[in-house]
């Protein structure tokens, strides 16, 4: 299946407009800047996405990073903050945007949209469509990458359904599509770049999130195998989330509806690596499985910026992490 001249990849976690720990990293890793952008002579760098938001150099992640691209040094993924960025500066045919302006999307886009004050109108535009431009995901030789969570019938409805114009461009109705709650492309987009939800029961008060947001649904540890999903019994269990809240959900029962849904979820028995971000964890990174690793270790929090340098193995490795 491997072939004796497969590239060997670096892929690197969300770098939420944090430039120069970004090269930091590149150099760590053997990166050089020559002619303007960074290259390796013999592997290439895999972002899984959100190069913006939080951090104060988001111009310059987007340049550092577009130049690696156009140089055919680096690929990227979309992540869920590029899409809010399409949706926040996107019209719909009602005029009105796709992502509304209100406060808490306002707070989230804040520092981007102060670089873009700074550094106009048309050098945005051009990342905008930059993000038009970005698959949601990769399937590579060996490996996979997504943002959040590699799930069969996402890919493969997004493979069928995302539609593009002649330019590889996202169209303004799939956004629109995209950006209405209910449709299957909304819950497809929801899934593979902000992860799979579950709703905390009925009367449950809900628990606010780093941005001070109440949340009604929490992410899932998607990567869970079936064996580990028989015995689950409560949220703690299932939950990705930081560990104040986690504390909080070890006595809530998972409902039986969706034990039922999380027994009979489906991503298990495929071994491909598959490498995501979003999940702002902390700590030492390793692997989250077998086969599953996470790239975001909180750099906009104070965490960390990491790498993984995959060689082709199939069974990922801890020592294989390399971060600043
Ligand atoms: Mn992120």
């Amino acid at each position: 299946m491997l072939s004796y001249k497969m590239e060997h990849y670096d892929i690197i976690g969300d770098v939420h407009g944090h430039a120069s720990r970004l090269e930091k990293l590149l150099e760590k890793l053997g990166y050089q800047n020559l002619h303007g952008y960074y290259r390796h002579p013999e592997r290439k760098a895999v972002f899984v996405g959100d190069l913006i938001d939080r951090g104060n150099e988001n111009f310059k992640t987007l340049e550092l990073v577009k130049t690696m691209v156009h140089n055919g040094r680096a690929l990227i993924v979309m992540g869920n903050h590029e899409f809010n960025a399409l949706c926040y500066h996107t019209r719909g045919s009602d005029g009105n945007y796709l992502r509304p302006h209100n406060e808490k999307n306002y707070r989230q886009h804040k520092k981007v949209l102060e670089e873009i004050q700074e550094r106009g109108e048309p050098a945005w535009k051009n990342y905008l469509e930059w993000f038009r431009r970005m698959p949601l995901f990769l399937e590579m030789d060996g490996f996979r990458v997504i943002h959040a969570c590699w799930d069969r019938q996402a890919v493969d409805f997004a493979r069928k359904n995302f539609i593009r114009d002649a330019d590889g461009r996202l169209t303004d109705s799939f956004l629109a599509e995209a950006a209405k709650k209910g449709t299957e492309t909304y819950e497809a987009v929801e899934i593979l770049i902000k992860g799979k939800e579950i709703v905390l029961p009925r009367d449950h008060p809900g628990l606010y999130d780093k941005d001070q947001n109440l949340r009604k649904k929490v992410r899932v540890r998607w990567w869970l195998t079936a064996e580990e999903r028989r015995t689950v019994k409560t949220y703690d269990q299932v939950t990705r989330i930081d560990e104040n809240n986690l504390a909080k959900l070890a006595d809530v029962e998972i409902p039986p509806d969706i034990l039922k849904e999380l027994r009979e979820d489906g991503n298990t028995g495929d071994r491909t690596p598959v490498f995501v971000g979003h999940y702002w964890f902390t700590g030492t990174p390793r692997p989250l499985t077998e086969n599953v690793a996470c790239l975001d270790y909180s750099v906009a929090l104070g965490g960390r910026l990491v790498c993984y340098r995959w060689g082709g193995e199939q069974t990922l490795l801890q020592s294989n992490f390399v971060f600043v």
